[in-house]
């Protein structure tokens, strides 16, 4: 079995619009299925996003902008509002998945990471380990240079975990009670899920400033679309349905939207 790296979305693990609400029943739904998975041999990574635990105190301390002059001590404990908001979230996450006998590892990227976007420094070689299910999650790190802090989001994380460890063959998005990428907003009438996704498909979608201060729904699609280049297996899928990621998980027919290069792209 290879490795397969997940992402918890911050929407499914909170309250999105609701200030440090954590959901324990999705994650409590997801663990025996991701402790069996682990305890048969599957190499596992979690990503989580941050939700509500990161994104309301980052946007209110404008974080992802860097220290701006004059407004320093409000940023410094809105950093360490959202720290120990991540510190939180993460060990109730943890501590669920821990309860299923999944041996956890956390990388707080605080400690090992510096700078923001894709192109983030840090040694990604701390998730080779084998033996236990490595964990990690969006969060404010160090940015060289004069804007000194930022924000690094689980899905840049999931990019380069995905395709920097040796023998990444799936990766999966776990969205809030949705079927995978729509072409539309899934609210809307006549929208439908997208089932298999090139560069070229069309899509709508739309980010809630006040809520996101990464990049919502757009900036996954682009994150699984690059690293589609590179695994097997990219998908997004229902957080919500535990049997449905099962199915994909063990190699069976499953719902949601499978990730591939266009011809073109080739
Ligand atoms: O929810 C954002 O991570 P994301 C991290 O994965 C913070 O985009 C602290 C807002």
């Amino acid at each position: 079995m290879g490795r397969t790296v997940i992402k918890f979305g911050g929407a499914l693990i909170t309250e999105k619009e609701s200030r440090k609400v954590f959901r324990p029943g999705t994650i409590l739904a997801l663990a025996p299925i991701l402790s069996e998975m682990a305890n048969s041999g599957m190499d596992l990574i979690i990503v989580h996003g941050a939700g509500s635990f990161g994104h309301i105190d980052a946007k209110s301390g404008d974080l992802s902008k860097g220290r701006i002059p004059g407004r320093e001590d409000e940023q410094r404990r809105a950093r360490e509002m959202v720290m120990e908001s991540m510190n939180e979230l993460n060990k109730s996450i943890v501590s669920i998945l821990e309860g299923e006998g999944i041996n956890c590892r956390c990388h707080p990227p605080r400690e090992w990471a510096n700078g923001t976007g894709p192109e983030f420094e840090g040694d990604i070689g701390r998730f080779e380990e084998k033996g236990c299910v490595h964990v990690t999650f969006g969060d404010v790190v160090d940015v060289p240079g004069g804007r000194e802090f930022g924000i690094l989001s689980g899905d840049h994380l999931m990019e380069r975990l995905s395709t920097e460890l040796p023998e990444v063959d799936m990766v999966v998005f776990l969205l809030d009670g949705i079927d995978g990428l729509y072409d539309k907003d899934p609210r809307m009438k006549g929208s439908r899920m997208i089932p298999v996704w090139t560069s070229s498909t069309p899509y709508e979608t739309s980010i809630n400033e006040l809520t996101d201060v990464t990049g919502g729904m757009a900036l996954k699609v682009e994150v699984a679309s690059r690293i589609s280049k590179s695994v097997p297996l990219v998908t997004f899928v229902n957080g919500l349905d535990p049997g449905n990621l099962h199915n994909l998980l063990i190699g069976e027919d499953f719902v949601g939207t499978r990730f591939k290069r266009a011809k073109s792209d080739e």
